[in-house]
C-alpha cells in the first residue's frame, strides 16, 4: 500500500490538542485509516487522552473510553466482552496507550489480555517517556536520557517489551515507526485480520520531550531505526520477521548507523556532549544496542 492510496478519510479532526509534530496524532491517524470508523478506543491517562479535545467536545470520530491509567487492557477486555454479548462482533476493540501506560503500569492487564485471549489490538506509541506528566522517565526510556526524573542521564537501559510480549505467545506483535507509515498502516490492517490479543509498539519521537525542534519528527523516527534504536518487525506463530530498513541491516545489506547519529540531534543527550564529550556513556549506549541485535541475530528465525 502506498502512501498515495491510503484512505483519505480522517478520523483525526482539526482543532486537536497536540504539540506541533506530535508523534502520537501522526500514529493514530494512520491506525485509524486502517482500522475504519467500526472501531471503538479505550484510552488511559497519556497525552493521547488530552488530544482527543476537553469534554464536551472531541476532535476523534470514533468513539472513545477513558480508563484509569493501569487499566487500557482490562477496559479493552470489557468492551471486547459486553460487544460479543450483543452479537457486534465486527467492530475493532483497540487499547490505545503510552510507553508509560504499557511498559510499567498497565503492564499486569496487558498480560492478563494475552492469557484470557482477548481478541483486540494492543498498541502502544512509544515516546520514550511520561510526556503528559511533564517528562519522566519510563521502563522505555533509553539509557543516558535527560528525563525530569533522571536529571544527569537515565541510569538504566530499557525493558525488551517486545520479548516481554513474545512471551506470551500472541497470535500477531509488530513494531513500527511512525516515520514509515506505509509499513505501520500494513501492520494495523494485518493485526485486524487476526483473531485473538494482537499487539503493536509504535516509535513515536516527541518534539519537547526529546527536545528536538517540531518539523523533524519524522527523521528523528528514520534515525532510530537507521541506527538500531528501534527495529520494525513482526511476530507470528513464533517466528519474526524483521522488514524494512530493520531487515537490510539483519542481512548486512546496510551498515546500522552508529547511535550518535540519532543522540546528537536530541537535547534529552545533551549533557553527552557538553562541557566535554562523555565517551562512556555514549559507548555503554552503543554497547547496549549491538547487544540487542546480536540477539536478534542468533535467537530468531527471520
Ligand atoms: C495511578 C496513576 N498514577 C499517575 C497518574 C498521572 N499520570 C497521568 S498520565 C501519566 C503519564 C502517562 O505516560 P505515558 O503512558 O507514557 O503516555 P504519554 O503521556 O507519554 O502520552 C501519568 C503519570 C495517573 N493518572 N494515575
Ligand atoms: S508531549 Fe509529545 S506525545 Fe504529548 S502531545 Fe506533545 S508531542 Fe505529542
Amino acid at each position: 500500500m502506498a502512501l498515495k492510496d491510503l484512505p483519505t478519510e480522517e478520523c483525526i479532526l482539526q482543532g486537536n490538542a497536540a504539540c506541533p509534530g506530535c508523534p502520537a496524532t501522526i500514529g493514530l491517524r494512520i491506525v485509524l485509516k486502517a482500522l475504519g470508523k467500526n472501531t471503538v478506543m479505550v484510552i488511559p491517562a497519556c497525552c493521547t487522552a488530552v488530544i482527543e479535545s476537553l469534554y464536551p467536545y472531541t476532535s476523534f470520530g470514533v468513539p472513545v473510553m477513558n480508563i484509569a491509567f493501569e487499566a487500557a487492557a482490562a477496559g479493552a477486555s470489557g468492551v471486547e466482552a459486553a460487544f460479543r454479548q450483543q452479537g457486534k462482533t465486527d467492530t475493532t476493540i483497540v487499547a490505545w496507550a503510552g510507553d508509560g501506560g504499557t511498559y510499567d503500569i498497565g503492564i499486569q492487564a496487558l498480560s492478563g489480555a494475552f492469557e484470557r485471549q482477548t481478541n483486540f489490538i494492543y498498541i502502544c506509541y512509544n515516546n520514550q517517556i511520561y510526556s503528559n506528566t511533564g517528562i519522566q522517565r519510563s521502563g522505555a526510556t533509553p539509557y543516558g536520557a535527560w528525563t525530569t526524573t533522571t536529571v544527569g542521564g537515565k541510569t538504566e537501559f530499557r525493558k525488551e517489551m517486545g520479548e516481554i510480549v513474545q512471551a506470551h505467545h500472541p497470535p500477531y506483535a509488530a513494531q513500527a515507526c511512525i516515520s514509515y507509515p506505509e509499513d505501520l498502516y500494513n501492520k494495523v490492517l494485518k493485526a485486524k485480520s487476526i483473531k485473538g490479543p494482537k499487539y503493536l509498539e509504535i516509535m513515536a519521537p516527541c518534539p519537547p520531550g526529546w527536545r528536538f525542534s517540531m518539523e523533524r519528527t519524522i527523521e528523528m523516527g528514520r534515525l532510530a531505526v537507521e541506527t538500531g534504536a528501534w527495529a520494525l518487525y513482526e511476530y507470528e506463530n513464533d517466528k519474526v520477521t524483521f522488514n524494512g530498513k530493520s531487515k537490510l541491516i539483519l542481512d548486512g545489506k546496510i551498515e546500522r548507523k552508529p547511535i550518535i547519529d540519532w543522540i546528537k540531534y536530541q537535547g534529552r543527550f545533551s549533557h553527552l556532549f557538553r562541557p566535554q564529550t562523555d565517551t562512556e556513556r555514549i559507548d555503554a549506549l552503543q554497547n547496549h544496542i549491538d547487544k540487542i541485535w546480536e540477539r536478534y541475530k542468533s535467537c530468531y528465525l527471520y
